[in-house]
């Protein structure tokens, strides 16, 4: 007689439910959501083709080793009265099978494995076509700041990029390790405090008019989770556009304008730690914070430095303190009656220390309502 193997339909339940819960895990991977294998450029292609290799041998290999498990419980399961099955213990050509096809199927893994670290590895940067863009990126408590060398211009948050240029990244962090991470176009490197590690990567032409979302792969304190940017994606003429928008200097508004008291609040409460090119940032090295090598200065362990993001262009970025929160000009007309119930920028500067807890920012002044609308009207003039 045979028993079989789920007697109970609890059994069965349990089951169903299982597949059923870890249905709702895979839909948890929204559009929106970054993907390593919804890939935009070499690098990211070639880490996802890993991915791809290993998981089909490791499927074949559980498919083959769970199917002959489940063949034999039920094929050759003990029946009474049935006496002792034929004993291989020991059988030569069953132990060198057992050992030379695992290794066959090492081997190739190996080798998938170590051609994607060739491809992907900084050496292999030589052999990439198209432009070079070097950029720098720094790990702040919790956001990103890129430093485009070669224009001398300073952004947080946003990193722009043209499609096919090879983007050479140099990583920094004066704080504590944090992690690159692009799942579309690149995968994570570390950000180590006082060694420079580098990387590149390249966004392919179809990748044009998208933006990524970049994130710290590494645990860099509480509020690790709210350290995002975007990377988007130009083509050659609208990155010079944007380049040479980002290298002019911010214009001071007309002093009676809601955006001129803007600019004094900005000066008494703000410059301590947010630069501004045109106010308290000189151009080429000039007095105060020298501009064209910003991240020097932040870099080295106990030198001075802004602890806050370059505002410079503030009002052509989207995101706000690592993408805690998202903003537009169009939602935040300073005029507006319920601008604190629509502006994500007017929160921010409402209470930055409820909106992202633990921040640099946190009380670190007190403006009235009206003093806000001023300081927005003239974070809008810095386009
Ligand atoms: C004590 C230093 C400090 C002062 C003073 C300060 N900030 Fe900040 N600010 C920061 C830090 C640090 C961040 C980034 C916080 C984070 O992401 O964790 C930030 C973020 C911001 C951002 C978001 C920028 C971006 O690119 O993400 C804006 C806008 C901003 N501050 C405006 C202001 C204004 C306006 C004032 C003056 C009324 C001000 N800040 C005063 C430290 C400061
Ligand atoms: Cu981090």
């Amino acid at each position: 007689m045979r028993t079989p193997v789920f007697k109970k339909t609890t059994r069965w339940l349990s089951l169903a439910v299982g597949v059923l819960l870890s249905s709702i895990l895979l839909t948890a991977c929204g559009e929106n959501s970054p993907s390593i294998l919804n890939t935009y450029g070499p690098v990211a292609s070639s880490e996802s083709f890993v991915f791809w290799v290993i998981l089909i041998i490791a499927t074949l290999v559980f498919i083959f080793v769970e199917g002959w498990l489940v063949l034999s419980i039920f094929r050759f399961r003990e029946r009474p009265g049935q006496a002792t099955p034929r004993q291989i213990h020991g059988n030569l050509k069953v132990e060198i099978l057992w050992t030379v096809i695992p290794m066959i199927i090492l081997f190739v893994t190996l080798f998938y494995t170590i051609r994607g670290l060739f491809e992907v590895a900084p050496s292999a940067q030589s052999q990439q076509t198209g432009k070079t863009i070097n950029v720098e990126a720094v790990g702040h408590q919790w956001w990103w700041e890129f430093y485009y060398k070669d224009y001398k211009i300073t952004t947080a948050d946003t990193m722009v990029i043209p499609a096919d240029a090879v983007i050479h990244v140099d990583l920094f962090s004066n704080n504590v390790i944090h992690s690159f991470w692009v799942p579309a176009l690149t995968g994570k490197t570390d950000l180590i405090p006082g060694h420079q590690n580098e990387k590149w990567f390249k966004a392919d032409s179809n990748a044009v008019g998208k933006t990524f979302t970049g994130l710290c792969a590494e645990y860099c304190g509480t509020q690790h989770g709210n350290m995002r940017f975007d990377v988007k994606v130009t083509n050659a003429n609208d990155f010079q556009t944007w380049i040479s928008t980002q290298q002019q200097a911010a214009a001071a508004p007309d002093k009676n304008s809601m955006a001129g008291k803007g600019a004094e609040l900005f000066q008494a409460n703000c410059q301590s730690c947010h630069g501004i090119v045109g106010v308290n940032l000189k151009t080429n090295g000039g007095e105060g914070f020298g501009y064209d090598d910003p991240m020097k200065a932040c870099n080295v362990p106990g030198q001075t430095c802004l602890v806050g993001p370059n505002l410079t262009h503030f009002g052509s970025r989207h995101l706000i303190a690592g993408g805690v929160l998202d903003w537009n000009v169009a939602s935040c007309d300073p005029n507006a009656p319920d601008l604190f119930e629509k502006c994500n920028l007017a929160k921010w500067l409402k209470d930055p220390g409820a909106i992202k807890p633990g921040n640099d920012m946190a009380g670190a002044f007190t403006l009235t309502n009206d003093q806000i609308r001023q300081v927005i009207a003239y974070l809008e003039t810095l386009k």
